[in-house]
């Protein structure tokens, strides 16, 4: 009887700490040691040469959420996590979104029954909350967190979705007495409605006006605003998809002021402008995201984020509509109007590798940094840590195994995700991942998939991790 299932032989071993050359050994879907010349496994994989890390665990994408009206979203949990899993994830974490005039766990239960047996990553989720009854925030969010849903996400845009300062508060008041963790999305939806009707009256209805009608100052102000109603409920609070300077400088100045704030960013605003947005047609469409790409001024400063510490989360936002379906990007509900585009792109499986190439291959970030903006810390914020995000003895064997000499170009005909497009189509990126664990079970073997839809499991959260 062998005393390891499995030893991963001689690789450069990453953490968000250190970096060392090590024999990991795993037994059971665990790492049960960490040595050198480690003997007594079943099966060995040489990892000389390559960087052995903990597997991805991209905390923010959306997966199967129901969209407005005609509108279906490019992945399910198969296809969703087949596609992270490719680009070196273990983790995903979509959101579970609450119908208005519904409990949130009647969309829990349809959102478990697509999920189960599906995956091929594990997956843990968030909540939208989408209407702040008494109800909700009196029982169901109280019990729920107790149940390892320990993480939600409010909206300051969207006409459906939108929450009011009040109900905002409300919510924060609840996640201070739980310890959940709320994330904003922080755009000010009356003053994006403000530009789109004054857009539209005048006939600029192209995709690049979604850019014009969502500039930075929407972004910046409701920063500020979310932060204010943090700092007055006095609790931590999550700034997604950040895409600016003007919105990083709302959160080191809250920091300053005391504040426990956790800032993310996405490669759409180090690689994309609102220029992309523009002409040939309606493919601007392709790239229409909220908040949306920017300039380059604000790229760099979105790297400086990252180098600098402002960042801590760096997930891909992956939101996936197919381009050529009328139940995708080419929506328009028969008006034309950039306003009906579903907004979101897709990115999960490129995420990692554009970091790794852009980031860490460049020298702008330490392999630790890397492994923290794209793991670490996603499982120390939403209470998964030390099960997830890291290589240490008692964790999960979640390992993505990469090789920094790969240079390959993207093509979405290498990708594995629901939709017909990738906005990084062309793009050449040097050091992908081949080789990926989940559990200690090999999923991807120097590329080739040789695990199951169904071996990915569900994962709660939990408040012993928590970031508060
Ligand atoms: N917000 C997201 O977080 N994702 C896609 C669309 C959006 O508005
Ligand atoms: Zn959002
Ligand atoms: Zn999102």
């Amino acid at each position: 009887m062998d005393r390891f299932d499995l030893i991963i032989r001689n690789g450069t071993v990453a953490t968000a700490a250190d970096v060392f050359v090590a024999d990991i050994a795993i037994k059971d879907g665990k790492i049960v040691q960490l040595g050198t010349a480690l003997e007594g496994a079943a099966r060995e994989i040489d990892a000389a040469g390559k960087y052995v890390l903990p597997g991805g665990i991209d905390s923010h994408v959306h997966i199967s959420q129901p969209s407005g009206e005609g509108i279906v979203m490019a992945d399910d949990f198969a296809s969703g996590t087949l596609s992270a899993l490719y680009g070196g994830n273990t983790t995903v974490m979509p959101f579970c979104l609450q119908r208005k005039g519904h409990p949130l766990r009647e969309a829990l239960k349809e959102y478990h029954a697509l999920a189960e047996g599906e995956c091929y990553t594990d997956v843990s989720f968030h909540l939208i909350v989408n209407d702040a009854n008494e109800t909700l925030l009196g029982q169901e969010l109280p019990a729920l967190v107790r149940d390892g849903y320990t993480s939600l996400k409010v909206f300051m845009t969207y006409d459906d979705l939108r929450l009011d300062d009040a109900s905002i508060l409300k919510v924060l008041d609840v996640a201070r007495q739980t310890k959940a963790t709320v994330m904003v999305h922080c755009e000010n939806e009356d003053a994006i409605r403000y530009l789109v009707e004054k857009h539209e009256r005048s006939g600029n209805v192209e995709p690049y006006a979604h850019a014009t009608t969502r500039p930075v100052a929407v972004e910046r102000e409701a920063t500020h605003r979310a932060l204010t109603l943090a700092e007055i409920v006095d609790v931590p609070i999550v700034i997604v998809h950040v895409s600016n300077g003007a919105a990083m400088e709302e959160i080191a100045r809250a920091r300053m002021r005391g504040g426990k704030v956790v800032g993310e960013t996405c490669p759409q605003y180090l690689l994309l402008t609102a220029d992309d947005l523009k002409g040939m047609d309606w493919e601007g469409a392709k790239l229409v995201c909220s908040p949306p790409p920017r300039d380059k001024a604000a790229q760099a400063d979105c790297w400086r984020g990252i180098e600098a510490g402002v960042f801590d989360l760096f997930s891909s936002d992956h939101c996936p509509f197919r381009y050529e379906d009328v139940r995708g990007k080419r929506n328009t509900k028969g008006l034309k109007s950039f306003r009906h585009i579903p907004n979101g792109i897709p990115g999960v499986e490129t995420r990692q590798p554009i970091l790794f190439s852009e980031g860490v291959m460049t020298g702008r970030i330490s392999l630790p940094r890397f492994v923290a903006l794209t793991s670490t810390n996603h499982a120390k914020t939403y209470g998964l840590y030390p099960q997830k995000g890291t290589i240490a003895v008692g964790a999960d064997a979640d390992i993505a195994i990469w090789d920094p000499t790969i240079k390959r170009t993207i093509r979405h005909s290498d990708l594995h995700d629901g939709a017909d497009y990738t906005p990084y189509e062309g793009v050449t990126l040097t050091g992908w991942p081949t080789t990926v664990l989940l559990n200690g079970k090999i999923m991807i073997e120097d590329g080739t998939l040789v695990g199951r839809k169904g071996d990915g499991q569900y994962c709660a959260a939990s408040l012993a991790n928590s970031i508060q």
